[in-house]
């Protein structure tokens, strides 16, 4: 990497790191090679059907190699380069593995952008990255991203080619067009596909990751190959996961967690199968978990909240699940306890975090530990510290800023310093913003969270974000998103708006409307909008947002609905909110 594009580990903590043995020089290309040439012939892939040609497709460990290697021979005849950005944005598919693992075997750089992002997300991840390829699909859940190519095309000049996962790619190549023979040249055990150049090294940055932030604009995480595999290769056991298990990609599978907690890497690492589930309502998992035998996989507290009831009721045999890990945001300890007699299998609490550090409940942990805690870290090796507001070390058991450092965690963004400066101690900690408190065997509690955020069910919506594009409105004279109380999401937003003097009177609906007409992704759309004259201030006359916040915790509690397409699209909820009603 770059030190242009962001820091690095000190060459001490990388020495460290591979002393120990946990950076073993693997590439996630030579990942699957390796896999690819102990066993062709097993299965890696079951993408169920919602493919381009609908139907059920099985690719091989030998059949994925081969496919990567011929995707990432055509990403290299039209030009893709090691070290280029490519934005991928393609749902949960098998094209999504092909994609990825051409780009990784190239030295290309993915973005991995989640379905549901929209102009304002796609198009600044192009041009902030100077991406030269964009990978989509047509259209996804009625929305069609072909436009969208179109329209961010036109601000991103840098962006030479846009690839589409469909048969009709309008004005664009079909992403079926791209493969063509890697050629009679034999790349050797673990190289890299004929015509990319030598192939990555394992130092190097894998890809960009995306960060749920608390910035006006997202911030990227930059991911190596040593440090990610680590983390998947050291999550396996952890979660039970070896060659015999079947891991469901419920979740986005651009997503940190549904990729590498252990998610599909791990089990692709493992040797075991992935089975794509295109959306996570209860009736499509549950009857791919019956079929294809699927042993693990991750949910989102609400989606935890809907499988465990609708297990109820079902007339699937959901017998093979053996482990569901729910993390995203914080699970409560009533709901954890109902996730194993409902589903019949064992839960796994998982905090983690796209810049690194995930923690995990372990499979022999006592039930308290499991129901009441956010788990430990991966590694020996990963650096905790609970610190008050003045970065000093709290009394152990008492609650504090979480840092961590470690050798998966990063040490810096991607092309941000100024947020570096804040985001991290000047000994390379990050600071995760939670707040937390670590039972003596290191188990950790998130108690709250200090980075101006909405968790919304596990969607992470920067407010400062949210506020900039409500302040573009002409009639809107200052904005503040809080999160507020929700039964089911845990939290929702909530838009405070102050109007300009004169402005005539706008409806919540119009607000929502007009941030939808910025291209914002759906999930990040307030759940509810609020006029109000004035801001609650603090003592020195900055706008408090725990005033606002206790403000919103008081009003009418009601769970709000999921209009939105979200980036964990949660099913069940379509009624329109008190917000929309009255507007
Ligand atoms: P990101 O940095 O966007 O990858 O989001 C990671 C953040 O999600 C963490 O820093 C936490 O704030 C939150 N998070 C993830 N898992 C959990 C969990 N199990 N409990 C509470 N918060 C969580
Ligand atoms: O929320 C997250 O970002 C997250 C949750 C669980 C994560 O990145 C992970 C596990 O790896």
């Amino acid at each position: 990497m770059s030190a242009v594009d962001a820091p690095t580990w000190p060459r001490e903590f990388a020495e460290r790191y591979r002393a120990a043995g946990h950076w073993r020089g693997e590439t996630l290309g030579g990942m699957l090679r390796e896999r690819a040439a102990a066993h062709p012939d097993r299965v890696a892939l079951v993408d169920p059907g919602d493919g381009p040609d609908g139907a059920r497709r099985v690719w091989t460990y030998g059949e994925l190699d081969a496919r990567a290697d011929r995707m990432a021979a055509g990403f290299a005849a039209r030009g893709i380069a090691p070290g280029d950005k490519v934005v991928v944005q393609l749902p949960n598919t098998a094209e999504f593995f092909e994609v990825v693992f051409a780009l990784f075997r190239i030295g290309a750089l993915p973005v991995f952008a989640l379905p549901a992002h929209r102009q304002a997300e796609i198009g600044y991840f192009c041009s902030f990255t100077g991406a030269v390829a964009y990978v989509g699909p047509g259209l996804l859940a009625g929305f069609d991203h072909r436009e969208l190519a179109a329209a961010v095309r036109a601000g991103a000049p840098g962006l030479r080619h846009v690839f589409v996962a469909d048969p009709d790619p309008g004005p664009f190549t079909a992403l079926a067009d791209v493969p063509v023979d890697p050629g009679a040249v034999d790349p050797g055990a673990d190289g890299p596909a004929a015509g990319c150049g030598t192939g990555p090294s394992p130092g190097d940055v894998a890809f960009l990751q995306l960060s749920g932030g608390s910035t006006g604009v997202p911030k990227l995480i930059p991911r190596t190959h040593d440090d990610y595999v680590y983390s998947v290769r050291a999550s396996n056991p952890i979660c039970g996961v070896g060659e015999d298990s079947v891991y469901l990609v419920a979740l986005p599978a651009a997503h940190n967690f549904p990729l590498s907690s252990p998610g599909s890497l791990g089990a692709l690492y493992a040797g075991g199968r992935v089975v794509l589930c295109p959306r996570p309502a209860p009736e499509t998992a549950f009857a791919l978990i019956e079929r294809e035998g699927v042993t693990i996989t991750g949910l989102v507290p609400p989606l935890a909240l809907l499988w465990t009831e609708a297990a109820a009721s079902t007339e699937h045999d959901l017998s093979s699940l053996d482990v569901l890990l729910v993390g995203g945001a914080k699970f409560s300890a009533e709901a954890a306890r109902r996730v194993g007699p409902a589903l019949g299998c064992r839960l796994q609490q998982v905090f983690g975090m796209a810049e690194g550090l995930v923690n995990y409940t372990r499979l022999d942990d006592p039930e308290e530990w499991v129901n009441g805690t956010q788990g430990r870290p991966i590694s020996p090796d990963d650096e905790i510290r609970i610190v008050d507001d003045e970065d000093r070390e709290v009394a152990p058991g008492a609650t504090g800023h979480l840092l961590t450092r470690g050798p998966y965690t990063i040490r810096g963004y991607w092309r941000a310093p100024e947020h570096d400066a804040r985001s991290f101690t000047a000994d390379g900690f990050y600071r995760t913003g939670d707040v937390v408190r670590a039972l003596p065997s290191g188990h950790l509690v998130v108690e709250g969270r200090a980075k101006d955020q909405i968790n919304r069910g596990g969607e992470k919506i920067a407010a400062e974000e949210v506020e900039n594009h409500l302040l573009a409105h002409p009639a809107v004279h200052d904005a503040n998103v809080v999160a507020e109380p929700d039964a089911y999401l845990g939290e929702r937003t909530c838009a405070y708006v102050v109007l300009r003097e004169g402005a005539g009177p706008l409806r919540p609906a119009a607000v929502k409307s007009f941030l939808r007409g910025r291209g914002l992704a759906g999930y990040k759309i307030p759940d509810r909008v609020e006029f109000v004259t004035a801001f609650p201030t603090t003592g020195v006359g900055k706008v408090s947002k725990k005033d606002l916040r206790a403000t919103a915790a008081d009003a009418p509690a009601s769970s709000v609905p999921l209009p939105t397409p979200t980036p964990f699209p949660t099913p069940g909820r379509t009624a329109p909110s008190e917000t929309d009603r009255t507007a």
